[in-house]
C-alpha cells in the first residue's frame, strides 16, 4: 500500500557564504544548476533544482549565503532571498563548514528559530577533516545546541553520505502529487542558466580583482535553426573593471568566453555563437531599478 505513495515538497538549502550551498544541490541533482567558485556571494538569487525519483520529487531551494555586511542593495536583495527561503518550506538544510563557526552561522540558526521549518544540519567538506574521530562530540554538541532534528556529516564534492541525505529529507515530505514535470531540473529560464554561467566563468576567473561588482544581462538570443546565437552584456562599476576583464588584447574575455560557449553547448545540446561585451555602470550594484532590470527583484 505505502508503496504506491508519492511524496512531493520544499527543502531550501541555507547557511553562510562558501560553506557548500551550490555545491550540494548540484551533486544531489546530479546536474549543474547552481553556480560555484571559491568566492562568496557566487549564488545571488535563490535557484530552484527539481529532483524527481520514482514517485518521489524533491524541490531544492538555493540561497545566497546570508551575511553579516550588507552595505549596497544587491547584498540586502540577497540576504531577503535567503530568509524568505526559509519560511513555507517542508524541510531546511543547514550547510556548515566542518567544525568552524562563525557570527554568521549564528545569524543562520537565529533565522530558522524564527523560521520554524524543520531543520537537517549538514556538516560538509568532510574530506578535508583528518582526525574523524574528533567530529562526533562536536557534532552532538553542536546539534543539541541548535535542536537540529537530525544532523549529518556528509562532502557534496566528494559526494560523501549524499544518499543517506536523500533518505533523511524524503522522511519529511509530505505525500502528494509532483509540483513540476518529472524531466524538469529548474523552475528558471535557459537565459537565466545562460547568464549565470558567464558570470560563474567570470567569478571564478577574476573574483579577487571583481569582487561582485559584475552582473551579466543577455541582449540577444536567438535561434537561426542551427545555431543559437547570444549576445551578453557584462556590467562593471568602473573603467579599471573594464580593462582587468577584457585583459591583454582581450585574451581575458576571449577565454571566459570560450569556457562559458562550452558550458552552454554542454547545457543546452547544440551549437552556439557567444559574444560578450563589456560596459561600465557605476551604481549598478546599489540602485534598486538597476537591479530589478537585471533581474534581481524576487
Ligand atoms: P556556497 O557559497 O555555499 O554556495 O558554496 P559553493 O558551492 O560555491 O562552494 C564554495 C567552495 O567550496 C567551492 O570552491 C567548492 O568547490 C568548495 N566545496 C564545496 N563542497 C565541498 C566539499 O565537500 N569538500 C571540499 N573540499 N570543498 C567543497
Ligand atoms: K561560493
Ligand atoms: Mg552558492
Amino acid at each position: 500500500m505505502s508503496e504506491q505513495v508519492s511524496r512531493c515538497g520544499f527543502v531550501a538549502i541555507v547557511g553562510r557564504p562558501n560553506v557548500g550551498k551550490s555545491t550540494l544541490l548540484n551533486h544531489m541533482l546530479g546536474q549543474k544548476v547552481s553556480i560555484t567558485s571559491r568566492k562568496p556571494q557566487t549564488t545571488r538569487n535563490n535557484v530552484t533544482g527539481i529532483k524527481t525519483e520514482g514517485r518521489d520529487q524533491i524541490v531544492f531551494v538555493d540561497t545566497p549565503g546570508l551575511h553579516k555586511h550588507e552595505p549596497r542593495a544587491i547584498n540586502r536583495y540577497m540576504n531577503r532571498a535567503a530568509g524568505s527561503a526559509m519560511k513555507d518550506v517542508d524541510l531546511v538544510i543547514f550547510v556548515v563548514d566542518r567544525l568552524a563557526w562563525t557570527e554568521e552561522d549564528e545569524m543562520v540558526a537565529r533565522q530558522l528559530e524564527q523560521a520554524g521549518s524543520p531543520v537537517i544540519l549538514a556538516v560538509n567538506k568532510v574530506d578535508k577533516i583528518d582526525d574523524k574521530n574528533a567530529l562526533l562530540p562536536h557534532l552532538q554538541s553542536l546539534s543539541a545546541r541548535l535542536g537540529a532534528d537530525e544532523i549529518i556529516p556528509l562532502s557534496a564534492l566528494r559526494g560523501i553520505n549524499l544518499d543517506r541525505l536523500q533518505d533523511i529529507i524524503l522522511n519529511y515530505l509530505p505525500e502528494g502529487p509532483h509540483f513540476y514535470d518529472d524531466d524538469q531540473f529548474t523552475d528558471r529560464s535557459a537565459r537565466f542558466m545562460v547568464a549565470e554561467i558567464i558570470r560563474e566563468k567570470i567569478t571564478r576567473q577574476l573574483g579577487d580583482e571583481l569582487p561582485h561588482q559584475m552582473a551579466v544581462e543577455i541582449e540577444e538570443y536567438k535561434h537561426d535553426g542551427k545555431t543559437l546565437h547570444i549576445g551578453a552584456l557584462i556590467l562593471v562599476e568602473r573603467d579599471g573593471q573594464k580593462r582587468i576583464l577584457i585583459g591583454n588584447q582581450g585574451d581575458r574575455i576571449k577565454q571566459i568566453g570560450q569556457q562559458a560557449r562550452l558550458d552552454i553547448e554542454a547545457l543546452l545540446d547544440g551549437k552556439v555563437m557567444l559574444r560578450l561585451w563589456v560596459k561600465v555602470k557605476s551604481g549598478w550594484s546599489d540602485d534598486e531599478r538597476a537591479l530589478r532590470s537585471l533581474g534581481y527583484d524576487d
